[in-house]
């Protein structure tokens, strides 16, 4: 438990209804009687409305202060929430007189470090904190939450748990055996465990380009020759007129973009300068712009309209081909990854979005599916992969050295366990934990 007690606004600075301001560590109780001027202890759980004070006994506020003792707290120390009313000079003023009191302000994200190395928390959770509060989309805050609740921690322990229960059969085997192995069939079981759970480890990473979609949203971008109607689908897709189009091919000369949800999901739509090469310097570095968006999308829109060539983006993702003007040009049907629209009269959009959550893995609202979320756990369980297909591999030789798989499944093990937070270094910690908002 650590010895020095931290206060910070847990609600964003401003004026609202109500603000509230957090207290943890072993002086919170005590500091909270002297603000309220308080003998009586505090009952542990329970509301209670006092005028609180600075130390000029000035009154500073009404406010309802709230107990949680240690450990049935969310940092597992004493923590006092104070309800004031929302207004930052308020605020501001019970921070002062608390840190009078011997308290001091807490960094970004404390309290959830707190309630880490208090165990109330693993580390994937505590990352998923971080992630709640930052979700843009229904699907990302149930994500989110689903790993805040342990089903990550879940899977990550249960893969763990598999690969050592081998471990110590493994040990125990060179520990005891000279030449024979003692346990028939051991050689075949563990490789079917280990095999087991890389494939987990395999699932996990592939879900993280779900995972990282959701949480931060998608880049689609729109592109094609001059005068196709690329601006136009951008409109239809918003259901607005952000874009100018116009019939002069050239019109669009800059990048312009604007968000829709889809399936949950924030999605960037990008529409872009048509690709084709001009004498104007204004145009031509809209399409210098364009050919930079088209590299860093996550889905590629390649509008075109019968009579040109169809070209390839030199993008790198998924992409999706767009006939347009279907209104007035007579197309064959299309399937896959090709499909026909009016960008203008509608045709055809509800298809196309629907294509368009198919390209980028949003497979439904609820968010039911169990998603990495961070590039940190995709290393991780990259590397434990690695280490397990290596165990493997020596598996396969005829008289398998024992000593080498145990190593390489210890290091799967030590990977995961950088995840749960058992065995990991204070700079990641401290990565970790900066990038959350200060009072949380
Ligand atoms: N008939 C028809 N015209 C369209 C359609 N989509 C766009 N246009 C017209 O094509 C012209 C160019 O459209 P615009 O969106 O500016 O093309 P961009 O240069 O690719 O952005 C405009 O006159 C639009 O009204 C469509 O689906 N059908
Ligand atoms: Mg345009």
């Amino acid at each position: 438990m650590l010895s020095d007690t931290v206060i910070a606004p847990a609600t964003p600075p401003g004026y609202g209804g109500v603000s509230l301001v957090r207290i943890s560590g072993p002086k919170s109780e005590e500091i909270a009687k002297s603000l309220a001027k308080k003998t009586k202890p505090f009952k542990d759980r329970v509301a209670t409305l006092s005028s609180i004070y600075n130390s000029r006994n000035e009154k500073i506020d009404d406010a309802i202060i709230t107990y949680f003792k240690t450990p049935s707290s969310y940092t597992g120390e004493n923590v006092i929430e104070i309800s004031c009313h929302g207004n930052p000079i308020i605020v501001d003023q019970i921070i002062t007189s608390v840190c009078n009191m011997g308290a001091r302000i807490a960094e970004p994200g404390e309290f959830t470090k707190r309630a880490f190395l208090n165990g109330k928390l693993d580390l994937v959770q505590a990352e998923s904190v971080a992630a709640i509060i930052k979700s843009q989309s229904t699907k990302a805050a149930r994500i989110n939450h689903k790993i805040l609740s342990g089903d990550l921690s879940n899977k990550l322990r249960e893969i763990k748990d598999s690969v050592l229960s081998v471990l110590a059969k493994l040990e125990f085997e060179f520990d005891i055996s000279e030449n024979e192995l003692t346990q028939p069939n051991l050689i075949k079981n563990t490789v079917n465990i280990i095999n087991n759970s890389r494939l987990s480890c395999g699932s996990l990473i592939d879900s993280y380009e779900e995972g990282r979609i959701v949480n931060k949203g998608a880049r689609v971008v729109i592109y094609g020759e001059p005068n196709v109607g690329k601006s136009t689908l951008l409109n239809a897709l918003l259901e607005k007129d952000r874009a100018i189009t116009s019939e002069t091919p050239g019109t669009t000369r800059d990048t312009v973009d604007a968000q829709i949800v889809l399936g949950g999901v924030p999605v960037t739509l990008i529409d872009t300068a048509g690709l084709r090469n001009s004498n104007n310097t204004l145009e031509a570095a809209g399409v210098e712009r364009s050919r930079s968006e088209i590299k860093n999308a996550d889905l590629l829109i390649n509008v075109v309209t019968l009579g040109e060539k169809v070209k390839k983006s030199a993008g790198f993702g998924k992409e999706i081909t767009v006939y347009n003007k279907s209104d007035i040009i007579d197309y064959p049907k299309k399937d896959g990854d090709t499909i026909n629209i009016s960008a203008l009269m509608g045709h055809g959009l509800g298809e196309l979005k629907n294509l368009i959550k198919n390209k980028l893995i949003i497979k439904n609202e609820s968010g039911s599916s169990l998603v990495l979320t961070t590039r940190r756990q995709v290393m991780a369980i990259s590397h434990c992969k690695d280490s397990l297909v290596a165990a493997l591999k020596h598996l396969g030789n005829s008289a398998p050295e024992l000593e080498l798989v145990s190593f390489e499944l210890r290091d799967a093990i030590n990977q995961i366990d950088t995840l749960l937070g058992k065995t990991t270094a204070d700079d990641i910690l401290n990565k970790v934990f900066s990038g959350f908002c200060v009072g949380k």
